[in-house]
């Protein structure tokens, strides 16, 4: 028995994407935003990782078999003094900020997910593997960054090697996909005039015309919204972003409207009231550990070795320096002035008069990734570079490091070290610790 028909026209099948605002104008304008914005995140993400030192030691930076992709890596410099913060204010907020973009991007494609059949010739399963790695890869770095700059430690020690690899898979594949659609792209933009789009009411909204890129729906609804609408949202999520992200790292009175900021929006007042990232209780530093039996031990070549007491390091010649703490996170803390004894003057205690080596410093912390760094020589030769003992007038809080941390100009936070116990200068192997 036939099923009785309404109409004699065959009914399309109504599918899911029938936007009209679909096609390859309104996507290659969202690509345009994130073709100028990528290759700073990715530079500026690669700074970040050489900033890290990580060719030093196997504790700063635990990428196995970086190979090849370590060919870059230089000694970070310790001037300007607020080059990491403006790196990695640059780096977060910037990420954050893409996100609609990147998300828009993706809803405007989305159609090509699901074209039948999947894949029709090898060119096209190439192309459409490349897609897999570009949309994955993509989808991969937003989420580690994010969630690392949120909910740190969510990756204890592995957020670095998996955000750097992925980000070398995504910015190939990327680069494949420019380099095949940058044409296409080219002559989309030029299709419509970007003014006129910008005037044209939900209205007098019409579809772009029917093509081969399979981004505009074969049958389109009504618009709902017109081009304007869609990036104008897209560019108010945006701004509404970092208007809630740039406070961080920018500070002042900004800093009350990073409400997404992870650390310290309200960090307190007073000489220690600066974001911390991870307190003396969260680190399981125990207060009997920094009291009266608290020493600092020096260590140097040949076995030379100096233990000193609180009074002892006082009693050295104290110095001053005005820096920043600006995390891996994207926060950052305006100029602190922080006062104590010159990490070459401690290096000088143990057999180096002049031209320190590098050193690796390790903390009373008992456990975590952060316990240990290790520290360049340009970073230890550095007149400003400190193991702290004062911040802003005052002695550390517990929070802050007390009763010594290290400060280093231009250097991620995670190398600033707090509840310091021992530094070995020119440790041939800055291995594990036993
Ligand atoms: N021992 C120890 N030192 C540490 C950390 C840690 O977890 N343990 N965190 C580091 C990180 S990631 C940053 S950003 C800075 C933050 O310093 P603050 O908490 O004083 O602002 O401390 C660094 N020093
Ligand atoms: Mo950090």
């Amino acid at each position: 028995m036939n099923a009785p028909r309404r109409t004699a026209r065959p009914r399309l099948p109504a599918g899911p994407w029938r936007s009209p605002l679909r096609g390859p104008w309104l996507t290659s304008v969202f690509g345009a935003v994130l073709l100028a914005g990528l290759p700073v995140l990715f530079l500026t993400g690669l700074l970040s990782y050489a900033a890290y030192n990580p060719d030093l030691s196997p504790l700063n930076d635990k990428t196995p078999a970086k190979g090849l992709l370590g060919f870059y890596l230089f000694s970070w410099p310790t001037h300007p003094a607020w080059l990491y913060r403006l790196n990695q204010g640059v780096h977060v907020t910037l990420g954050v900020v893409l996100v609609p973009v990147l998300l828009a991007k993706l809803w405007s494609v989305v159609p090509k997910l699901f074209t039948m059949p999947p894949v029709r010739s090898l060119a096209h399963a190439l192309d459409r593997l490349s897609l897999l790695l570009l949309v994955g890869g993509a989808l991969f770095e937003f989420v580690t960054g994010l969630l690392n700059a949120q909910l740190d430690y969510l990756f204890p020690g592995s957020f670095y090697p998996l955000h750097f690899y992925g980000a070398w898979v995504f910015t190939g594949a990327l680069a494949a996909h420019v380099a095949l659609r940058l044409p296409r792209t080219v002559r989309a933009l030029r299709s419509r005039d970007f003014r006129a789009e910008l005037r044209t009411p939900t209205a007098r909204t019409r579809p772009e015309p029917q093509d081969d890129s399979g981004l505009v729906s074969s049958h389109p609804a009504e618009p709902t919204m017109s081009r304007r609408g869609a990036l104008g949202m897209v560019g108010l999520g945006s701004l509404a972003l970092f208007a809630v992200t740039a406070g961080q790292s920018l500070g002042g009175p900004l800093r009350e409207t990073a409400l997404l900021a992870p650390h310290g929006r309200d960090p307190g007042s007073g000489p220690n009231g600066f974001p911390v990232n991870k307190t003396a209780a969260i680190a399981h530093i125990r207060p009997q550990d920094l009291g009266e039996r608290w020493r600092l031990v020096v260590r140097g070549p040949g076995g030379r070795a100096a233990t000193l007491t609180l009074a002892d390091l006082h009693a050295l010649a104290q110095y001053r320096a005005a820096l920043p703490i600006a995390c891996v996170e994207g926060w950052s803390t305006e100029n602190q002035h922080w006062e104590g004894v010159r990490l070459r003057d401690l290096a000088r205690l143990v057999g180096y008069p002049s031209d320190p080596p590098g050193v690796f410093v390790e903390s009373v912390q008992p456990a975590g990734s952060f316990r240990a760094v290790a520290l360049r020589a340009n970073q230890v030769r550095d007149g400003r570079s400190l193991l702290a003992l004062r911040v802003n007038g005052a002695v550390l809080s517990y929070d802050h490091g007390y009763p010594a941390r290290i400060i280093v100009p231009a250097a991620p936070g995670v190398m600033n070290t707090k509840w310091v116990r021992q530094l070995t200068f020119g440790a041939s192997d800055f291995g594990e610790p036993a």
